[in-house]
Order: structure tokens, then C-alpha cells, then sequence
């Protein structure tokens, strides 16, 4: 239970290994699980007990129209919606699913499936790995480079350095300096106003010269209409290219969830112009609106990597479609 930090990255075996015992392992599993469905309690509250009231009740046309409301209301798609409650549907008139338990389980699991797109796991085997942080303003770049520098730091005992490529908004640099105090962890800066591909630059440098296992390269928000920031997107991306083969290795696309399908369709058009490989998906806690962390990764046909739930370093989880399906719809 719970996709745990060490099943989201591949680490050659350079990562420490969980010492804490199968028992307190497992316990400490469900306590994340726990505490993942009450961050994600404004989703749960508008659509686990509508999801139970309708699955236990009797079934008819109803049954799969308010279930489709339901759905659709917290913001799972139109078109993933369609195709689950068809299924769950065409299912249940053939009389394979049994009662409300059964049915339950299997609209998590359709749902969880839905959601599987792709490897959703970080590859950290390169020396240094490269990730860069990309999206529109606002979105929770800056937090979640903190939160997974805390993470990658504390959880798996990698040595982290952070690159301030975001010269462009006043107090970037000093608001990522502030999360490399937390997370204990070294960071490149440049001046205000400065070229960003050459923070990023000097950041890969560095980590090479020092050898740091991974490199977080934080950038300005920018909306994917905004030609020349886009094409500096680029230019950074071949800079860090240059400095190192391969890199940058990982591009996430951070996503607020709080902006809903307007959000999603921001996000679809970033990813074709940026060479997104996985996305982010924050602020999950702030909104009723949280299905769309299932139909996501479906719709940009990238993995989910990572989701946002609060503002604490605790609060940035590995996405597992399965639990945050169940976290949303079981009852308890
Ligand atoms: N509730 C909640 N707030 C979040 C989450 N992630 C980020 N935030 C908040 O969102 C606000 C913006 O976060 P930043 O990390 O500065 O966003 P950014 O994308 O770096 O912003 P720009 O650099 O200006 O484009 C901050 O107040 C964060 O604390 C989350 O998962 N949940
Ligand atoms: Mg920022």
C-alpha cells in the first residue's frame, strides 16, 4: 500500500535502503495513506459519498448518470468518465460485479488504470541526474524543487544542489535559497536580470566538480503563448545539454490542479512545446476538484510523477494511481 519514495526512483543502488523493518515499513505505508486522504478530504467529501450512496442503492439508468455527474463534477474528463462508467456498466449488466463492495473496487481500479500512462518513475543513474522544473507562473515550481530536494536528501540520502535559473522574478533566487536551508543542500545563483541558461550552467558545472548526485534547475513561469520565453526554455535546455550529455535528464511540468480542464489545457499546450517527461500535479489539498490528477495523464499522454498536497516538505507525494483512486471513492 502506497507507492513509497523509494519505488518512485531508480537509483543504480546508490540510495539508502528503508532500515526500518518490513513491519514499521508497512505501517508507515498506511500512515501515508492515512494522511493522503485527509490532504485530499475537499474531493473526497463531494465525491466519496455520492460514489457510495450510488453503488449501494439499486441500480438502474440513474445509477450510471449520477455516477457520471459525480465524476465529471470532480473533474475526472468527459471522456475518461464515459469510458469507466461504460465499462463498470457493461460489467455489472453482465452480472459480474455483485453488489456495492464490488463495484467499488472495480470504478477504483478503472480509474487507477486510466491513470497508468507511461513509466511513471524518475531515473536518477546519471552522475549528476538533471531535473528541471518548468510551467506557468504560480504553479508550485519553487515549493516542489524544495519539497523534492527534502525528499531525494532525507529519504534516500542523496547529496542535492539546486540551480536558481528563475533571474527574472524578484525574490526567486532568495525563496529557493530559503528551501536549500531546509533541505541542506548546496545552490547555484545568478544576478537579477541575469541569463538563466548560465545559472544552469554553473550549477551542472559545480555538481560535477564537487560530485553531487542530482542537479534541480528551477525556472521563471512563463505561459506557453509567450514566444520568446519559450524559446529561452530551449536555450536553457541545450546549455545544460552541452555541460552534460544526456541531460537535462527529467523536464516536470508542474500543474496546478486548482485551475482545473483551464489549467489542463495550459499544461497540454506547454508539454508539446518543452519536452515535458513527466508532470507534477499541485495544490490537490485546495480544490473539490482533485479527479483530474486520474484523467491527466491520459489526456497530455505523460505519467503523473508526483503530486502536491499542502505546503510542507511532507506534503509533495509520489503518485500512485491506485491509492489516490481509493483515497478519493472508499468508504472509512
Ligand atoms: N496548498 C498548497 N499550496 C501549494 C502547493 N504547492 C505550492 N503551493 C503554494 O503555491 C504558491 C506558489 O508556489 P511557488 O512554488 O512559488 O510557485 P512557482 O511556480 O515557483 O511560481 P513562479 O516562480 O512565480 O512562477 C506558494 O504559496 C506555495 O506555497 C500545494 O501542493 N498545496
Ligand atoms: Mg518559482
Amino acid at each position: 500500500m502506497a507507492r513509497d519514495w523509494s519505488d518512485l526512483f531508480i537509483t543504480g543502488g546508490v540510495a539508502r535502503e528503508d532500515e526500518s523493518g518490513p513491519a514499521t515499513a508497512v505501517e508507515r505505508r498506511r500512515g501515508v495513506f492515512r494522511r493522503l486522504r485527509e490532504n485530499l478530504s475537499k474531493t473526497r467529501q463531494a465525491l466519496s459519498g455520492e460514489i457510495q450512496a450510488t453503488l449501494w442503492g439499486t441500480l438502474d439508468e440513474h445509477t450510471w448518470e449520477r455516477l457520471e455527474e459525480a465524476l465529471i463534477m470532480a473533474d475526472v474528463g468527459a471522456s475518461t468518465t464515459a469510458s469507466v462508467v461504460a465499462t463498470l456498466e457493461a460489467e455489472a449488466a453482465e452480472g459480474v460485479l455483485a453488489g456495492g463492495e464490488a463495484l467499488s473496487e472495480r470504478l477504483i481500479e478503472l480509474l487507477a488504470e486510466t491513470a497508468r500512462v507511461g513509466d511513471g518513475r524518475i531515473d536518477l543513474r546519471a552522475s549528476p541526474t538533471v531535473i528541471m522544473a518548468v510551467g506557468v507562473n504560480g504553479t508550485g515550481k519553487t515549493t516542489t524543487i524544495g519539497k523534492l530536494a527534502w525528499h531525494l536528501r532525507n529519504e534516500l540520502g542523496l547529496t542535492v544542489l539546486l540551480g536558481a535559473a528563475d533571474t527574472f522574478r524578484a525574490a526567486a533566487s532568495e525563496q529557493l535559497e530559503g528551501w536549500a536551508r531546509r533541505a541542506g543542500c548546496e545552490i547555484v545563483t545568478g544576478a537579477a536580470g541575469s541569463d538563466p541558461g548560465a545559472v544552469a550552467f554553473e550549477a551542472i558545472a559545480q555538481a560535477r566538480s564537487t560530485g553531487v548526485d542530482v542537479v534541480i534547475v528551477d525556472t521563471a513561469g512563463r505561459l506557453h503563448t509567450q514566444d520568446d520565453l519559450m524559446a529561452e526554455l530551449g536555450k536553457v535546455r541545450r546549455v545544460i545539454g552541452r555541460q552534460l550529455e544526456g541531460a537535462p535528464h527529467e523536464t516536470l511540468l508542474i500543474v496546478d490542479a486548482t485551475t482545473g480542464q483551464n489549467g489542463l489545457r495550459q499544461a497540454k499546450m506547454f508539454a508539446e512545446t518543452a519536452d515535458v517527461t513527466g508532470v507534477v500535479l499541485t495544490k490537490l489539498d485546495g480544490t473539490a476538484r482533485g479527479g483530474i490528477a486520474l484523467a491527466i495523464a491520459r489526456e497530455l499522454e505523460m505519467p503523473v510523477k508526483l503530486i502536491g498536497v499542502g505546503e510542507t516538505v511532507e506534503d509533495l507525494r509520489p503518485f500512485d494511481p491506485e491509492d489516490f483512486a481509493r483515497a478519493l471513492i472508499a468508504e472509512g
